[in-house]
């Protein structure tokens, strides 16, 4: 699969940009908005996600596993140890200032702190986590529920998407420090299974996996799972966001919608 050979490029590219050699050939023809390909893949995008939909309904759970099934630890992926500073800040001091924000298509503003959400419902659940670099691992996730979060807000009529903003950048020689962010639709937003999860088996979330919130979405791959969420924000339109792709990854030519 090309992508796969595309994000690799992407990191081997800032891996050079962070030991300052020089780099030839990194340039990643999907990022051009006007790319043909792009077009292509979207539109394939586009019938893949109406037809998942179809099959699928909207309340199909992921398979979940018995604890026994757990046999290796969360292999951490992507960023691991965000370097940004107000990351840093609020890591200093175990999390006990950070505000989750949720604003946008609601009704009503929420800042929530750790304790907030420690005191919604929570759900604990055993699920696969499949990336797109062909590897997989099971783990115990606990949170509450992006449901009922998106309740509390009371969200619009109008929206369409929930986007997580997050703490950390990646760096690319080209693009230079890029924030991660990502979208799921209200579907998937509000399944069952989908959860801001602060627990990892049975311990609180490491930083390497995502502390102190990050964001379960069990029926699609690993990269929807953004990490270090520092914000939501639920809207009917993703094209303010990034590069307009819904997502750090679709941005550099990523399926927007990753059933598995
Ligand atoms: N904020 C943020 N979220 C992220 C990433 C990232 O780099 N930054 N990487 C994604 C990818 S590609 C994967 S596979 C998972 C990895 O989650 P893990 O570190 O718990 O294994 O996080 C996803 N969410
Ligand atoms: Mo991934």
């Amino acid at each position: 699969m090309t992508l796969r050979t595309d994000r690799r490029r992407f990191l081997m590219g800032a891996a050079a940009a962070a030991s300052t050699l020089p780099i030839s050939g990194c340039f990643d023809p999907l990022v051009g908005g006007d790319s043909q390909v792009r077009d292509v893949l979207a539109k394939a995008n586009d019938l893949t996600y109406r037809a998942q939909r179809l099959l699928l309904g909207s309340d199909t759970l992921a398979p979940e596993f018995a604890k026994s099934d757990i046999r290796q630890p969360m292999r951490p992926n992507g960023s691991t140890n965000p370097q940004d500073e107000p990351y840093l800040a609020l890591a200093r001091n175990a999390f006990s200032g950070y505000r989750l924000s949720v604003s946008g298509a609601v009704k009503r503003t929420l800042s929530l702190s750790l304790d907030d959400i420690h005191a919604m419902p929570a759900r604990t659940q055993i699920t696969r986590h499949d990336c797109v670099e062909g590897w997989s691992c099971i783990a115990e996730w606990t949170g509450t529920p992006l449901g009922a979060v998106l309740d509390r807000a009371e969200v619009l009529p109008s929206a369409r998407y929930v986007v997580f903003l997050c703490f950390d950048t990646l760096a690319n020689s080209f693009t230079g420090p890029v924030r991660y962010y990502e979208s799921i639709d209200l579907q998937d937003a509000r399944h069952p299974q989908t959860i801001l999860a602060y627990g990892m088996n049975g311990t609180a979330l490491p930083v390497s996996n995502g502390a102190p919130l990050r964001v379960r979405v069990e029926r699609q791959l690993g990269y929807k799972m953004a990490k270090y969420i520092r914000a939501i924000v639920v809207t009917d339109n993703l094209a303010p966001y990034g590069e307009g792709g819904g997502g750090f990854w679709e941005d550099r030519g990523y399926d927007w919608f990753a059933g598995i």
